[in-house]
């Protein structure tokens, strides 16, 4: 098949998925073409199959804000034609799948039905979407996707309750390359990180306010306070001021490490013991999977597709959004014992194969397959 991409390309959890899964699917013999305004984060290796096309947006004095939609818009049907693609599949509905609302329909006068799958992946529906700025036209345009797909049954009952959807909505899980994350442990790192072998926690996230940072911090503080332990915040964004200053009003600075971006996070992950997710929305979770993945157990709240991902009492605990003191006694629970650490990262690790990539891109091709199949039989 000739697949079209069009996703965030930065280190947001839906530029990962979609990322990933087109790296997968060229894997596979697929050519894949990914069309966004900047190389793909994690693109960053030759493929045959694979190809970039760029969106470019030209400055004009009118423009406060440049209207990428429609630059998206045309790019998306000068690649749809010359390229000759099968089918385009847009991750995150703003603004991609009105963007490919408009190209399809453009494409008709050219005689083109392209079929256009949706797939949704947070915050497009929980947060941003609903906002009555945009929530026509999202609630329109997922409607007019020959296919929509979420990644938890969660986000699926979500997206039903806050839309009016006339559509079917296919749920299909983040996954995870476990050969990428298998056990990159660097002995040498986790003994700068923790020479006295102090237990690790690790938070990774874009710390937008969703993520809860400074629960994280305050989780770390009461842990500290019982087990020798370190923390590591992995990644930047708008509230790593705030948590970088509590940190330092509760004195506990000099135990936690903010270490930025970081691109090779499977060996961050792989020296850490707990991993600490307290978001207040989470459609899924993928930063919780990678870690599973590397066998780190999961302290998260129980909000979105979380308890989807997150098996309470086996590969972490699940507390309600804010309960900081439940999610620390938690935390101290796994932490204590050795056994006990071990016997939860071996669970964390057989559930994160439940999203083996082997298993889920199957699901994408016959999703695939039948959504382009319908089209050309209507
Ligand atoms: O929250 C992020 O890190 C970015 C956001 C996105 O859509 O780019 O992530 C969402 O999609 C991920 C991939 O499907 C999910 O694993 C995350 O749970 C989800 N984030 C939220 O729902 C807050």
């Amino acid at each position: 098949m000739k697949i079209g991409i069009v996703c965030y390309p930065t280190f947001g959890g839906s530029g990962v998925v979609a990322t990933e899964l087109g790296k997968g699917l060229a894997a596979k013999g697929h050519q894949v073409h990914f069309i966004t305004y900047s190389q793909p984060a994690r693109l960053d290796f030759f493929s045959e199959n694979l190809y970039y096309h760029e969106v470019a947006i030209s400055q004009y004095p009118l423009f406060d804000f440049p209207p990428y939609e429609s630059a998206l818009a045309s790019k998306l049907v000068d690649v749809v034609r010359f390229e000759k693609l099968d089918i385009l599949h847009v991750h995150y509905a703003i603004p991609h799948a009105s963007a490919a609302y408009l190209a399809k329909q453009i494409l008709k006068s050219y005689g083109i039905d392209i079929p256009v799958v949706t797939t949704l992946h947070g915050t497009d529906i929980t947060l941003v979407g609903k906002d009555k700025s945009f929530k026509p036209v999202v609630t329109f345009s997922i409607n007019q996707s020959d296919g929509v797909t979420t990644v938890s049954e969660n986000l699926k009952q979500q997206t039903l309750s806050s839309f009016d959807i006339t559509q079917d909505i296919k749920v299909i899980p983040n996954f995870i390359d476990l050969t990428r994350f298998a056990n990159r442990k660097r002995e040498h790192f986790k003994k700068a990180i923790a020479p006295d072998n102090e237990r690790i926690m690790i938070h990774t996230s874009n710390f937008r306010k969703v993520k809860n940072t400074g629960d994280v911090v305050k989780i770390f503080h009461k842990v500290n306070q019982v087990i020798p332990s370190k923390l590591l915040m992995v990644g930047d964004g708008p509230e790593r001021g705030n948590a970088e200053e509590l940190s330092r009003q509760l004195g506990i600075s000099g135990n936690i490490r903010f270490l930025g971006k970081q691109d090779a996070i499977e060996e961050i992950l792989s020296v850490s013991d707990l991993f600490l997710m307290p978001s207040s929305s989470e459609s899924f979770g993928l930063a919780a999977l990678e870690a599973m993945a590397c066998r780190v157990p999961v302290i998260s709240s129980n909000t979105g597709g979380l308890p989807e991902l997150n098996v309470n009492g086996t590969t972490g605990f699940l507390s309600d959004v804010g309960d900081v003191e439940d999610m620390a006694k938690n935390a101290i629970y796994i932490l204590e014992d050795c056994n006990r650490i071990e016997k939860f990262k071996e669970a964390a690790y057989e559930h994160a194969k439940t999203f083996d990539i082997n298993k889920i891109l199957p699901l994408y091709e016959e999703y695939y397959r039948t959504t382009i199949d319908r089209v050309k039989n209507n």
